[in-house]
């Protein structure tokens, strides 16, 4: 029986469809004021081009468990081979981790930083990691060794600020703006670091603080553990470095947790061990304008897209600017 192979590029080529294609979606939604309509929007299209990507995918981070979300659960199979047997086993069996839509209020509002995201890798290079909280510290590229979640914040910050050759009070740090965080807030001001607070959106945070140029240092607190292997899978291809822990709400959790092979929920994970892959492919569109990337736009002949496209493999980072042309012959394209 013939195997089935194909380049890895063509992945990444198709996961990008996948992340412009549920952007576009979402991205109709903006402002509309319902997030469950804005996701699921964006899902229902992320399913489907997904099914037209040559892979035997499964689903390791999605929407939720089997019984509570319809698509993209965990353990979903997806793409255009997942029915094939193991005989006729193809080159392509990959984990796959989505976000379909990362802030689904800021979509629903029209404010900034809403992306779509998925990430792959071979099997296993992903950890499984439970709907709860995870505990994040996040820094980019220099200061990578230097931070230590037990330490204090004081420290970590005289660490990331020494590496980035400056004072602390030049640093800015993302933190959500949750009621958890008061004391950590009092912290970093205490420290004196300067804090850019955000309604929602620590994924596309985490991966800004990796990227130059962008005026954030670090994003601190606690925010979704499957954001945290997302920005996991983004901070390997970018060199950036997250420290993590999940944070255990109740019996039922714990239980889950177990089930789930997680046998010391206090483990603090390093970034290889969020996302331990090999050959990992992480692609991101803009829904709303942010730090990280334009949002869709939408000028009557067309529409366009910005994009992060990343794999790990090959070291390539790119950013796509895509003009999704309207099916007419006399459209023009501007620079
Ligand atoms: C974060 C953020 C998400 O959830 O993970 C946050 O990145 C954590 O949950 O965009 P709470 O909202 O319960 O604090 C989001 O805000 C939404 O999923």
């Amino acid at each position: 029986m013939a195997r089935i192979r194909l380049p890895l590029q063509n992945l990444s080529r198709a996961f990008l469809e996948v992340v412009e294609q549920s952007a576009i979606a979402a991205a109709r939604t903006m402002g509309i004021g319902d997030r469950e309509f804005s996701d699921q929007a964006a899902v229902e299209v992320m399913r489907k081009i997904m099914d037209s990507v040559p892979m035997k995918g499964t689903i390791v981070i999605g929407e939720g468990e089997r019984d509570k979300a319809p698509m993209l659960y965990i353990g979903e199979k997806v793409g255009k081979h997942k029915d094939i047997t193991k005989g006729e086993q193809i080159a392509h069996e990959v984990d796959i981790a989505v976000d379909p839509l990362e802030g689904t209020n800021l979509c629903a509002t029209g404010a900034p930083g809403a992306i779509t995201v998925l990430a792959s890798s071979e099997k296993g290079g992903l950890l499984n990691a439970p709907d709860c909280y995870m505990e994040k510290i996040i820094v980019g590229p220099s200061s990578k060794g230097v931070i230590d979640i037990d330490a204090s914040v004081k420290d970590n910050l005289r660490a990331i600020a020494r590496r980035l050759d400056r004072d602390v009070e030049n640093l800015v740090v993302v933190v959500l703006d949750r009621p958890r965080h008061a004391q950590l807030i009092q912290d970093i001001r205490a420290a004196g670091a300067r804090i850019r607070l955000i309604s929602d959106g620590d994924l596309s945070a985490g991966i800004s603080v990796a990227l130059r140029g962008t005026g954030v240092h670090a994003v601190m607190g606690i925010g979704g553990a499957p954001e945290g292997v997302l920005t996991a899978a983004a901070l390997r291809c970018l060199n950036g470095e997250i420290l993590a822990r999940l944070v255990v709400k109740d019996e039922e959790q714990a239980e889950r947790m177990k089930n789930m092979g997680i046998r010391d929920p206090s483990k603090v994970y390093a970034t290889t061990e969020l996302a331990s892959g090999k050959n990992i492919i992480f692609a991101a569109t803009g829904v709303t304008d942010g730090t990280l990337l334009k949002g869709v736009r939408f000028f009557g002949d067309g529409t366009r897209t910005q994009s992060l496209l990343m794999n790990l493999a090959n070291r390539h980072v790119r950013f796509v600017d895509t003009v999704h042309l309207a099916q007419r012959p006399d459209i023009s394209v501007r620079l």
